[in-house]
């Protein structure tokens, strides 16, 4: 093989001397970087499932900056990834070769508008500003997931985030009225609009909350706001099995008027890791149990009543043998230490011994069977794993996490992967589940997405993409097998 061909096969090829000249120039000084030491955090996702690399990192400060931009590359031939705080779990931000393009410079909040229950953010705004500044203004934005004090608005768009409070208050898809979209050619489409009522043809917006960056680059959106909850109840409760998590949660909704807005089930093992590996972290129960659960309900009134009616409908769970035992907080201190354990779990669970992950979703009433069965199949495919599984049983989603079994080392374990993914995402297929309930496919599931997505529905989204990225230049091998 000639030197020439070897470069040629390099996933990072130079870009033409014209472009890279044209791109600073659209960004200025401040909006561009080619600096390993500046590049390194935006090349790698947490997980640990990629390293990428890429010729130039771009900023733009303004929607326009980046329409030039892609305008830009589109005329060049040149792939280009959009990126928002890289803290995803499939790897769908991280550039292999392309043009990075990070939001993270268009951090406006252009308006907060409290009588229409609406904020108009740019993409790369922090979740946790979003959160304050909805709460500065007497309102509330519920999406809540662990990377809030990082993760971008636009990256939560792109990739339809979920987390905890999904229950009640629903995915990103469910939080926002309109978007501005840079499109793969460089044109804007300005759907800001503020609407709940607008059905004039197809639900464009929609195509790109969860495409991962695939058909465009958002830019900007309008966010569906609440009211402000005034009074939070949380317990932290001891549950006599898994299926009475399903039990608690239909008496919590109707013992609060549906102000449950959390019911996250976690087993022993993850209270036991958690309180190895986080110091700060205690068992808020004295006795030890299988199952427990968080729970959550957000009171809109300030009429002191939400903990008492937490407190009375959790003694009737208890009279009839659904809850065990339960913790309910005291303070809002109480409140965070009770959260922090679910916390410390996520973060930690890598510790234990290499991670097999799972972001699974059934029909509500099928998670208990859902996890007894694909915990058995686990066992019979690599024994002695051990399955960590916790979740947001509110709406089905289940992270299904495994951990190598001990004294096994880690290559032995990821080695298996492939046979655990199908053990498990073939049962979650039988309930008519998914297996990218919350996180996307990025890069990690493009297997799955050949097996278990339909022929209609494969065909369905290469034409859309085809429509919209002709030449295939966003995000390209992300999402699609
Ligand atoms: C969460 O629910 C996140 O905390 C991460 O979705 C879960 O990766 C995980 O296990
Ligand atoms: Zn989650």
């Amino acid at each position: 093989m000639s030197i020439t061909a070897l470069r040629n096969t390099t996933r990072s090829p130079g870009l033409p001397p014209a472009l890279v000249e044209a791109l600073k120039a659209i960004v200025g000084e401040k909006g561009w970087s080619d600096d390993a030491m500046t590049l390194e955090p935006h090349l790698k996702d947490w997980v640990g499932y990629a390293q990428g690399s890429t010729p130039l990192m771009v900023m733009p400060k303004n929607t326009d900056e980046v329409a030039a931009v892609v305008k830009a590359c589109a005329a060049a031939g040149v792939p280009v990834v959009p990126q928002g705080g890289n803290t995803g779990s499939v790897a769908g931000g991280v550039p292999h070769g392309e043009v990075l393009l990070s939001l993270k410079r268009m951090n406006r909040i252009r308006e907060v508008d409290a009588a229409d229950y609406t904020m108009t953010v740019e993409a790369g705004v922090i979740l946790a500003e979003v959160q304050v500044a909805a709460l500065e203004a007497g309102r509330f934005f519920p999406l809540s997931i662990g990377s809030e004090g990082s993760c971008t608005i636009g990256g939560n768009v792109s990739t339809n985030a979920g987390g905890t409070a999904v229950l009640r208050f629903g995915n990103m898809r469910d939080l926002v009225l309109g978007l501005e979209v840079v499109l793969p050619d460089g044109r804007i489409w300005n759907g800001l609009r503020r609407l709940r009522k607008d059905n004039t043809g197809y639900a464009l917006k929609h195509l790109f909350m969860g495409a991962e960056g695939t058909l465009g680059v958002v830019t900007a959106i309008v966010l569906r706001l609440f009211p402000k909850p005034l009074e939070v109840a949380t317990a932290f409760v001891a549950i006599r099995d898994l299926d009475a998590s399903i039990e608690l949660l239909a008496l919590l909704r109707a013992a609060t008027g549906d102000a449950l807005s959390s019911i996250e089930v976690l087993p022993r093992i993850g209270i036991d890791i958690a309180m190895q590996f986080d110091p700060e972290v205690g068992d808020p129960l004295e006795g030890k149990h299988e199952w427990y659960a968080i729970v959550e309900v957000s009171g809109t009134k300030a009429d002191g009543q939400t903990n008492a009616t937490l407190e009375a409908a959790l003694a009737d769970a208890m009279e009839q043998g659904i809850v065990l035992d339960a913790a309910i907080a005291a303070s809002t201190a109480q409140a965070k230490a009770i959260w922090r354990i679910r916390k410390a779990l996520v973060l930690n669970l890598a510790k234990v011994g290499a991670e097999v992950k799972h972001d699974v979703s059934v029909p509500v009433s099928k998670q208990p069977d859902f996890v007894r069965r694909a915990t058995a199949a686990v066992e019979k495919t690599v024994p002695g794993t051990r399955t960590v599984a916790y979740g947001h049983f509110g709406d089905g989603n289940i992270h299904f996490n495994l951990a190598a079994p001990e004294g096994m080392d880690a290559p032995s374990f990821m080695a298996r992967a492939a046979d655990l993914h199908r053990a498990v995402y073939d049962i979650a297929a039988e309930y008519g589940g998914s297996f990218a309930a919350e996180h996307g496919v990025g890069i990690v599931k493009l297997d799955e997405m050949a097996r278990y997505r339909s022929e209609v529905e494969l065909d369905l989204m290469r034409g859309f993409k085809t429509l919209l990225d002709p030449k295939g230049l966003f995000n390209p091998g992300k999402v699609l097998p």
